[in-house]
């Protein structure tokens, strides 16, 4: 089982990355982890209740987090799998510590519509280094409800400290319906979307907005892993519409997560 990336992270992914808020790293797991993997997210989608936490976007796919606090391979993966490096490198973070894992299977045929979101507004931390590691486990195309980016979007959030959610309460309300803008012409952003195969991975930024639309495939489930991690610059903050953490009471605003429940992933060697 690899534990660094089959292939070397480029200075084109970081700047595609710090560009686009989204990268596409192809061929980052070796074929021992794919099947591992593969066998640990069949036995949590046949019980999920016994194997995560449901997430508001369980029921016609599976959605639930904290996998990696019942099943082993799921806390293997994050502590021993390449994913820690691959994002470190991409985001150019000193640290990266495990935030937590969230499964998103949509078997064939499944309706489940993910609308146009940016995960940072859930999350209980201030910083732009809490990005998303999404792991195919499965072919992922137009058919079977590959996720669509808005790029660039992040730095427009950044730069005006904008921070849309999923309701209207949520610091500054409901994310935009970007299906408005599929056939705009003069919609400054790009719609950037992936094929891929199992083992490749996509890092998107905390304030990338993303969706994905049904699984209209008969036959292929559409299966990822997100590994939400956090790096260098990330301070707990709670205002009340924020996520929280399973057995953990919320932390002082500004102190850095740190302790046993957000171990450390990986860190960069020094000269
Ligand atoms: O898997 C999907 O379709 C949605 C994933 C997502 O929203 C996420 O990883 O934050």
């Amino acid at each position: 089982m690899n534990k660094h990336p089959l292939r070397a992270i480029t200075q084109t992914d970081i700047e595609t990355y710090a560009r686009d808020g989204v990268v596409l790293i192809k061929n980052m797991l070796d074929d021992e982890w794919i099947e591992c993997m593969r066998a640990a997210i069949d036995r949590a989608v046949a019980e999920p209740e016994a194997h995560g936490i449901l997430s508001i976007s369980h029921g016609p796919m599976t959605s639930i987090c904290y996998m990696s606090r019942n099943i082993p391979a799921f806390l293997d993966f994050a502590l021993e799998s390449p994913i820690g490096e691959v994002v470190g490198r991409v985001i150019g973070a000193d640290t990266i510590r495990f935030y937590h894992d969230h499964l998103f299977v949509k078997p064939p045929r499944s309706p489940k519509v993910m609308t146009w979101h940016c995960d940072e507004t859930a999350w209980p931390v201030t910083g732009e280094m809490v990005p998303n590691i999404w792991t195919a486990f499965s072919p992922i195309n137009g058919e079977n409800g590959r996720i669509e980016y808005i790029a660039g979007f992040h730095r427009y959030c950044v730069d005006r400290n904008t921070h849309f959610g999923f309701t209207q309460d949520q610091a500054d309300g409901v994310c935009p319906d970007f299906e408005a803008e599929r056939d705009n012409p003069d919609f400054p952003f790009r719609f950037v979307t992936f094929d891929m195969e199992p083992g490749d991975a996509v890092i998107f930024h905390p304030l990338t907005p993303h969706f994905s639309k049904g699984n209209m495939s008969e036959t292929e489930a559409r299966v990822g892993l997100a590994v939400r991690v956090f790096g260098d610059d990330v301070r707990w903050w709670n205002p009340p519409y924020k996520a929280g953490i399973p057995g953990l009471e919320p932390q002082p605003d500004g102190l850095a997560p740190e302790g046993d429940l957000f171990p450390v992933l990986w860190r960069r060697a020094q000269n």
